[in-house]
């Protein structure tokens, strides 16, 4: 039986990569390159400094570690700018709606984010109340597809990983769902998120009886 639902951030309760983008063709830009939409699509769910370092092999420049750091801190104080003037309306459609579900349901949720950045935009959405735990980038030493996200959201929740139920647009997420033993829900195309035993197009599709027939 399904005890608790584990919820991916970005691309799962809001859209925050419009805001990636921009931050990142910013910092491009004043490398003097550019950085466009369809190469930060394969940054959803990538640690900020693995992002990093690969805006910076398509631009065809090279820093040293130091110059990285710098390069990620500034890139991250204007992204954290403009995530500072998030309204509650940008949470997904449906997202709210179905983790209360899950709650009054009497099932546990967790957060399972890559983003150190995750407490602020809980904030900003009103749903910091809504998750029995929050794992972000701060609390793990792994990226996805590695399975310590989640692990450590179910460890957190005290429900065993097969009792779990993930839900990721990445297909990295996905991968690190099956890694952890977990069952998982895909939220956008079949086509790249086909490993998950159910695919939808938003949380908006989700209801708890779709989550208790997986
Ligand atoms: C998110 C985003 C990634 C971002 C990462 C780190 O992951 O999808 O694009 O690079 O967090 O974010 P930050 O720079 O805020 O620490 P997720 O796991 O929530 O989809
Ligand atoms: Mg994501």
């Amino acid at each position: 039986t399904i005890k608790a639902c584990l919820f991916d951030l970005d691309g799962v309760i809001v859209d925050t990569a419009v805001y990636h983008y921009k931050a990142w063709k910013q910092l491009a830009n004043s490398l003097g390159f550019d950085f466009t939409e369809h190469q930060n699509e394969q940054l959803k769910g990538v640690s900020r400094v693995r992002s990093l370092q690969l805006i910076l092999g398509w631009g065809g420049v090279t820093k040293t570690e130091a110059e990285q750091e710098q390069l990620a801190t500034l890139k991250n104080t204007w992204y954290v700018e403009m995530i500072s003037r998030m309204k509650p309306d940008e949470v997904l459609p449906g997202a709210k709606q179905f983790v209360e579900d899950c709650r009054n349901a009497g099932l546990k949720t967790a957060l399972g984010s890559a983003s150190k950045n995750s407490m602020m935009i809980l904030e900003k959405i009103n749903m910091v109340n809504l998750f029995d735990a929050i794992i972000d980038g701060n609390k793990v030493s792994k990226a996805k597809p590695d399975p310590e996200v989640f692990l450590k959201g179910a460890e957190a929740v005290g429900v065993q990983p097969n009792e779990c139920v993930v839900f990721e647009d990445a297909i990295a997420g996905i991968e690190a769902a099956i890694a952890g033993g977990m069952k998982s829900v895909g939220i956008g195309s079949a086509d790249v998120l086909g490993k998950a035993n159910l695919v939808v197009s938003g949380l908006s599709e989700m209801t708890l009886e779709r989550l208790m027939g997986l």
